[in-house]
């Protein structure tokens, strides 16, 4: 199944560098960094414009995981967004494009709160810049977690290594969330893995992504990072091939250890920015 070229914006930098978002969730379809595609989308995936699309930067807001008001990370990844500002070029020249995303009467049946997203993405030439703001639009305060859900692809996911989280606690999802503390300066994935990071730094890398490039991660707000492979869980997804666990990793930074308190009027502005470093 592919997307329809309707529900498709894209960037371009015209050296092989460009963008493709997709207005269900304002999912990042496509990264490609002089001609080299940086993201990971499953074969499998269903753009039927009501399943979270498996791959790409799905928005994870109001609630990551699990919620008693609704959808497994919540409603953002699933909503159409509207196109805030047109594909241009900011102040420095570099393809700019915005997506908004305001409550409605279905999100408000679930989670009755008033709130605005605005996210936008920058190209520059070696660098994709991603900002999500919250604002709330209510008269009351509430709290939320939020968390760009990052598939990144690789010809060998066991050729990776993550650098940059070694001292961190993390809860190990697949160890019934026991609490441990990473203890390895470069963490490599050589089985499925799924843990979220504590106040990881506002910098890390992974490289192995490609043969001769790595991708540093920067962030500014969210303070965690989630690392999840499905390895032989793949099977059991009806939208993610048996064996494509073997070319994706998700490094996901979000706000998420603990939800986050915003009051009427308040704007929460989250930053990431990928960096293809050769
Ligand atoms: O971010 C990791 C995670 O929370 C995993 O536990 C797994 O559920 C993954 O997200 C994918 O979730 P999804 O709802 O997209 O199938």
């Amino acid at each position: 199944m592919s997307a329809n070229p309707k529900d498709l914006i894209s960037l371009s930098r015209g050296d092989g560098t460009s963008a493709v978002v997709h207005l269900h969730g304002a999912t990042l379809l496509s990264w490609k960094c002089k001609g080299q595609e940086m993201l990971f989308v499953s074969k499998e995936a269903v753009f039927d414009n009501k399943k979270a699309i498996r791959g790409g930067i799905p928005i994870v807001f109001p609630n990551f995981g699990p919620w008693k008001h609704g959808p497994q990370h919540g409603f953002a990844r699933i909503k159409r967004w509207d196109v805030e500002h047109e594909p241009g070029r900011d102040v420095n020249g570099n393809p700019t494009v915005s997506f908004s995303l305001c409550d409605d009467e279905g999100t408000r049946n679930m989670w009755n709160m008033k709130f605005k997203l605005v996210y936008t993405i920058v190209l520059e030439a070696d660098s994709i810049k991603l900002t999500l703001t919250v604002e709330n639009t209510d008269s009351i305060i509430y709290d939320f977690t939020c968390l760009l859900h990052t598939y990144l692809a690789t010809p060998d996911v066991t050729q990776t290594k993550i650098e940059g989280l070694e001292g961190l606690s993390y809860i190990d999802k697949l160890q019934n969330g026991e609490k441990c503390t990473e203890e390895r300066k470069i963490v490599k994935i050589t089985e499925g893995y799924d843990r979220i990071y504590k106040n990881a730094p506002s910098e890390i890398t992974v490289s192995g992504l490609d043969c001769k490039s790595s991708v540093k991660i920067n962030t500014k707000l969210f303070s965690d990072i989630v690392l999840w492979n499905p390895w032989e869980k793949a099977s059991g997804m009806s939208d993610f091939g048996d064996e494509e666990y073997q070319t994706m990793l998700c490094v996901e930074p979000g706000y998420l250890y603990k939800t986050q308190e915003i009051h009427p009027r308040q704007v929460f502005t989250f930053n990431l920015t990928m960096t293809r470093v050769q």
